[in-house]
């Protein structure tokens, strides 16, 4: 078994030492944004006190995205236009710090809870975490047949990457995580689009990395639209998941 995977007793036990030992000072935030000027003050805002650098990789914005990152002082790059794995590929050789922890920037994720990733890499525990709305709930994940198309295709995926490495995640597409940086580094990514999210984990997985996930609640996006399409992007998640789990 790869996976450690935290149960919430646990975790629960461990919260305060968590929180305690946190040192910020380890840790750099990467948010890749596409038109998420309304919500991304306040996600800056909140990751501050658990990062030294944030770094918001800028999608073709219309609506002063880049702008708002700046002037909350975040370092702001722009992505070839390739789509979220473009973004955060570009932001990846810029990071400097021991763990790189990725966030969206749509209000999603819970950015106190960026300790709880951090703190097994930190204890050598684990190489990438990702938090996983499977343990953690959604309010966004089921309810209609989008959500239930995206939940199925994940919840499959996750099954094809647990049978092929023995492991026991519960959650394979959260692109809140936390990674070591000088794995990222190795990981020689390719994916341009939310298929990097797979891609990470098999890619860990594959170069005998260890993987673990903690719980992690996901909030419906604060503003703006999904940049998801299930149809359109299908083909591609099935393709990279058959190349990164067999070639
Ligand atoms: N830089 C950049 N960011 C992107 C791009 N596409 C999506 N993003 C960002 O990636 C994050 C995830 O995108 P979402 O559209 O929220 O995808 P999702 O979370 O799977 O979909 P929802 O469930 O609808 O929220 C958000 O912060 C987006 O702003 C892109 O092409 N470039
Ligand atoms: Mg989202």
């Amino acid at each position: 078994m790869n996976a450690g995977c935290f149960t919430d007793t646990a975790l629960q036990a461990r919260f305060d030492e968590v929180m305690r030992s946190h040192v910020a000072t380890d840790v750099t935030v990467v948010i890749a944004a596409k038109q998420e000027a309304l919500s991304l003050p306040g996600v800056i805002d909140r990751v501050r006190p658990f990062a030294s650098t944030v770094i918001v990789a800028v999608g073709r914005s219309t609506d002063g995205t880049a702008d708002v990152a700046a002037s909350n002082g975040a370092i702001v790059l722009h992505d070839n236009g390739l789509g979220k794995g473009d973004a955060l590929r570009c932001a990846i050789p810029k990071v400097q710090t021991p763990v790189t922890v990725f966030l969206d920037a749509d209000g999603s994720h819970d950015p106190e809870d960026i300790p709880l990733l951090v703190a097994p890499i930190l204890a050598d525990e684990a190489d990438h975490v990702t938090a996983s709305r499977l343990r953690g709930g959604s309010s966004e994940l089921h309810g209609g047949f989008d959500e239930f198309f995206r939940l199925a295709g994940s919840s499959f995926i996750t099954a094809c990457i647990n049978w092929r490495w023995g492991c026991r995640l519960s959650d394979s597409q959260n692109g809140f995580r936390a990674v070591r940086t000088s794995v990222l580094k190795n990981l020689d990514l390719r994916e341009n689009t939310t298929t990097i999210e797979q891609e990470m984990i098999m890619k860990t997985l594959r170069g005998g990395w260890r993987m673990a996930e903690v719980p992690s609640h996901e909030h419906p996006r604060r503003h703006g639209q999904s940049h998801i399409s299930v149809a359109r992007s299908a083909p591609r998640y099935v393709y990279s998941l058959v190349r990164y789990l067999f070639f």
